[in-house]
């Protein structure tokens, strides 16, 4: 028998985010990295199976810390649904669902209209219940943009996120609508007939921001305190929010295992993916770093150094290719401009 003293049973309420029938939390939103790590419980679990580096679980840890209370989750195809929910096994701590790559949006809308109705009739045991669609560019650009535009257009109390390893990555790394320019995929190769992707990034956010829904914003998890405030304020309004978050993937990215954080600063320094939100009534507001680079522009850095980290892109820096490097700065620098020109925080 050991003397060893055991460790003292923890006092901490670590079953905050847990969804237990019959209990009501309205929990407040913590920004202390310590204080989020020791209090709360992330809904997603160690033991999953997404590669080492991963982005993913990253921005789903960030997003647990802005729950407010019983939250319910429809995942779309992809990664971090397969990864996480290996039969008979599940990484996920809260109640959790599985939809086509197409109709996650359609699924949560279905949620969601159950949870009013039951209230309606006095079954729900709660003020309220979160309903969140995760969801890979693929299931979102791409195959679920009508079920998540029909969801947007009635009006449904759902937030979209989107995490973007621009590329569908767990079917082995195919061009997607939000795969950037001259990316290499292995459906957009780079050769003597095409230097990777052909087209641009589709305008996710923009579009959804033309459906005029309440809230629609950008986010890394780089950037996790802008994040999380984003999280929580996608949770709070009152009907459809969408959150754009940029999700490195070193398998599909070609980047060392310990990059995905630093790439992710390196995409908003750059412009290539600036931090901004968007709300009805108020319009496009820059936030964070992207906020500190319009009112200081020395900050902004070449797309270089968002690039030069990334194997899909290491065709753009050989001599022979400069005119590509070109044309991908000249089309960051449009779209950081455009942005500029409608943010209403922007220095005009
Ligand atoms: C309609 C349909 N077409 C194709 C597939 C096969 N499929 C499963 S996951 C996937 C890629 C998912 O890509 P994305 O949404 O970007 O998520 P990621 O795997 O990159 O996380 C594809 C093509 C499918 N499940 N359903
Ligand atoms: S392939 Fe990419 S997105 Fe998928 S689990 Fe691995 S690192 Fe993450």
């Amino acid at each position: 028998m050991s003397h060893v003293s055991q460790p003292k049973p923890t006092e901490k309420p670590y079953d905050l985010i847990i969804f237990e029938p019959g209990k009501k939390y309205d929990l407040p939103l913590t920004l202390n990295l310590r204080q989020l790590a020791e209090e709360r419980r992330p809904m997603i679990l160690p033991g999953h199976r997404l590669c080492a580096g991963c982005a993913a679980p990253i921005i789903v840890k960030l997003v647990s810390f802005a729950l407010r209370g019983p939250t319910i989750i429809a995942n779309a195809t992809g990664c971090l649904e397969v990864a996480t929910t290996i039969f008979p096994y599940t990484s996920w701590a809260v109640p959790w669902i599985h939809n086509a790559f197409e109709n996650a949006a359609a699924t949560a809308s279905g949620i969601e209209a159950a949870i009013k109705a039951m209230k309606k009739t006095g079954r729900l045991p709660y003020d309220h219940i979160d309903v969140i669609v995760f969801a890979g560019d693929g299931g979102t650009f791409d195959i679920g943009l009508q079920a998540l535009s029909g969801m947007a257009e009635r009006g449904h109390d759902v937030l979209y996120i989107l995490y973007d390893n621009e590329a569908y990555m767990n079917t082995g790394i195919q061009r997607s609508g939000g795969t950037p320019p001259f990316a290499w995929t292995t459906t957009s190769p780079v050769g003597k007939v095409i230097p990777g992707k052909s087209q641009e990034k589709k305008p996710i956010a923009d579009i959804m921001v033309a459906h005029r829904i309440p809230y629609v914003a950008t986010a890394t998890p780089a950037h996790w305190a802008d994040m999380i405030k984003k999280v929580r304020k996608g949770i709070e309004v009152d009907g459809p929010a969408f959150i754009h978050a940029l999700s490195p993937c070193n398998r599909g990215w070609r980047h060392d295992l310990d990059l995905a954080i630093e790439i992710c600063k390196r995409a908003v320094d750059t412009c290539y993916f600036p931090l901004w939100e968007w709300e009805r009534g108020k319009g496009y507001m820059l936030t964070d770093r992207s906020l500190a680079i319009a009112k200081n522009p020395q900050l902004k850095q070449p797309i270089e150094k968002f690039l030069e980290v990334q194997g899909r892109f290491r065709h753009l820096l050989k001599p022979e290719n400069r005119h590509l490097l070109k044309q991908f700065q000249e089309y960051v620098d449009a779209v950081w401009e455009d942005l500029l020109n409608r943010a209403v925080n922007a220095p005009k």
